[in-house]
């Protein structure tokens, strides 16, 4: 290699200040689409989590879920975000490095800006953000440069840095804090929901009564969920406007109708509480809650198409989420726009999301677009990744709370087996030796709610095992025998060693 070459592979290579005034870059690039778009699909952080989340073995999902649950999907979101960071930033690298070789660096900001702009908007397919990512690349690249030309006591090199962190800084800062991302505000807000008097005054009764009926057991969580678990396929919810949503009742029907969400908020309004539990929770972990919702029967849609076939249903969604199940179990099924009296929140599947009493989760779809009608069975989303989740819940009863006083200690939890219902939980304070019936709260009105319980008991002198188990409205006391969440959902007596 001559001097000369060797002289512009040195200039082409990035010393260490341009690499990081590049990796600077990728992370505004990526705070530029958060400031615009929020925690939604149009953020390009949102399509490569959504990915990496199809795309992998779902031997290894299937480990994170039961391993890791929820920190499982956040460790997916941390490698999104480093990735599209890489991407902006090789953008950066390889722009400004050709700007360099040409020796017109603005023209290397500006091809940082165009394919900053156009790798996220191949990502998301949402203008604005992209122009803001791609943007917000090119102006950390054109301010490291400009600060170069400043006279100073610092070197260049070291100018060229802090140019890139000032901006970086202020466009990342400035993006969360003022851009539509709005901080850590998660993806809760809702409004009240509009609806008659009566049914407002309706779920005040139905609020006050889950309140009343709530045990008063300190740590315990009242039988309206507080914080209501969330399971998504993707990182980021779907925004959706209610105005141009709709859902269909297609397949194997005499008719295909379509609701649009003004028609459906015109067919009435019902209350019902209904618990959830997810299928790939952990035996005593948190993945179960109550809410009261505000909707209509999902056969009020359905009847109308005329169903010719009584085997099953796809209920299909606006991430891509599908699940299919019997139409038997389709038939007390609720399509909710309303939760706790406040609009859907988007979180939960806002405009509209099918509750299937008794059954796990997983079909109890969000931001439900279509109902189809099949002849024949299919395997649905977490079906065909191994899962069985489309069956009835499996009883539990979860130990949840203990409260250990002078001289009594307090156990406390909620019970659960779908529209069973829970009859009697037992506490056991020997490992299993002996039983005593738990206090319960007084039931819901609804087919599908959940329990507490509590007990108390002199508080023996050294440490013991607290094991609970429930028994069922069907008099059907819950298996001992433990199982995994995979495939088709935790079983098991929780149990739990007590220091006193
Ligand atoms: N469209 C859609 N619906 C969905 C899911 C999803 O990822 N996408 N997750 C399902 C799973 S696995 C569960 S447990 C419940 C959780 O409902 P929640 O997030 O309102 O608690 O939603 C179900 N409905
Ligand atoms: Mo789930």
């Amino acid at each position: 290699m001559n001097a000369g070459s060797l002289r512009t592979v040195r200039r082409l290579l990035p010393d260490a200040g341009r690499a990081f005034v590049s990796l600077l870059a990728g992370v505004a690039g990526v705070a530029g689409s958060y400031a615009v778009a929020g925690f939604t699909p149009s953020f390009v952080v949102g399509p490569i989590a959504g990915t990496m989340a199809r795309q992998l073995p779902s031997e290894i999902i299937t480990f994170g879920i039961v391993q890791f649950g929820e920190i499982g999907s956040q460790l997916n979101v941390v490698a999104a975000i480093g990735i599209a960071v890489g991407v902006f930033a090789l953008v950066a690298l390889g722009c400004s490095a050709l700007g360099r070789r040409l020796d017109a660096p603005p023209v290397g900001v500006l091809l940082s800006i165009a394919f900053g702009v156009g790798i996220a908007f191949g990502l998301t397919a949402a203008p604005l953000p992209s122009i803001a990512a791609g943007v917000s690349v090119g102006v950390v690249l054109a301010t490291s440069d400009l600060f170069i030309g400043v006279d100073s006591d610092v070197s260049p090199a070291r100018r060229r840095v802090l140019g890139g962190v000032a901006s970086a800084l202020a466009l990342s800062v400035g993006g969360f804090v003022f851009g539509r991302g709005g901080g850590l505000r998660g993806t809760e807000e809702t409004s009240e929901l509009d609806v008659s008097q009566s049914i407002t005054a309706e779920i005040d009764s139905l609020l006050d009564d889950a309140e009343g009926n709530s045990l008063a057991v300190s740590g315990l969580e009242p039988l309206v969920s507080e914080e209501f678990y969330e399971v998504d396929i993707n990182a980021t919810d779907p925004t959706i406007d209610a105005e141009e949503w709709s859902v269909s009742v297609t397949g194997a029907v005499e008719e295909e109708v379509s609701y649009t969400y003004d028609e459906i908020r015109a067919m009435g309004a019902e209350n019902r509480f209904v618990s959830l539990r997810c299928v790939g929770e952990s035996l005593n972990g948190k993945k179960l809650d109550n809410a009261l919702w505000t909707g209509i029967p999902i056969m009020d849609l359905v009847d109308p198409a005329v169903p010719a076939e009584e085997c099953c249903v796809m209920l299909r969604a606006a991430d891509g989420f599908y699940e299919e199940f019997p139409l038997s179990a389709l038939s007390d099924g609720f399509l909710a726009y309303g939760m706790n009296g406040d609009v859907l929140p988007r979180g939960h599947g806002y405009p509209a999301r099918a509750l299937i009493p008794g059954h796990w989760g997983e079909i109890n779809v969000k931001w439900l677009t279509e109902i189809e009608v099949l002849e024949q069975e299919q395997d649905g989303y977490w079906e065909e990744r191994g899962w069985h989740g489309t069956g009835p819940v499996n009883t539990v009863a979860k130990l949840h709370v203990v409260n250990v006083g002078e001289d009594r200690i307090e156990v406390a939890g909620h019970a659960y087996a779908g529209t069973r219902g829970i009859e009697r939980v037992e506490v056991s304070t020997d490992g299993g030796g002996s039983w005593s019936e738990a206090t319960l709260s007084e039931p819901l009105p609804g087919d599908d709610v959940w329990r507490q319980w509590t007990y108390s008991y002199d508080a023996p002198e050294s440490e013991h095992e607290v094991v609970v188990r429930a028994t069922d409205g069907e008099g059907t006391l819950q298996p001992k025998e433990e199982s995994e969440a995979f495939p088709s959902g935790p079983s098991g007596w929780v149990s739990r060693t007590v220091r006193p």
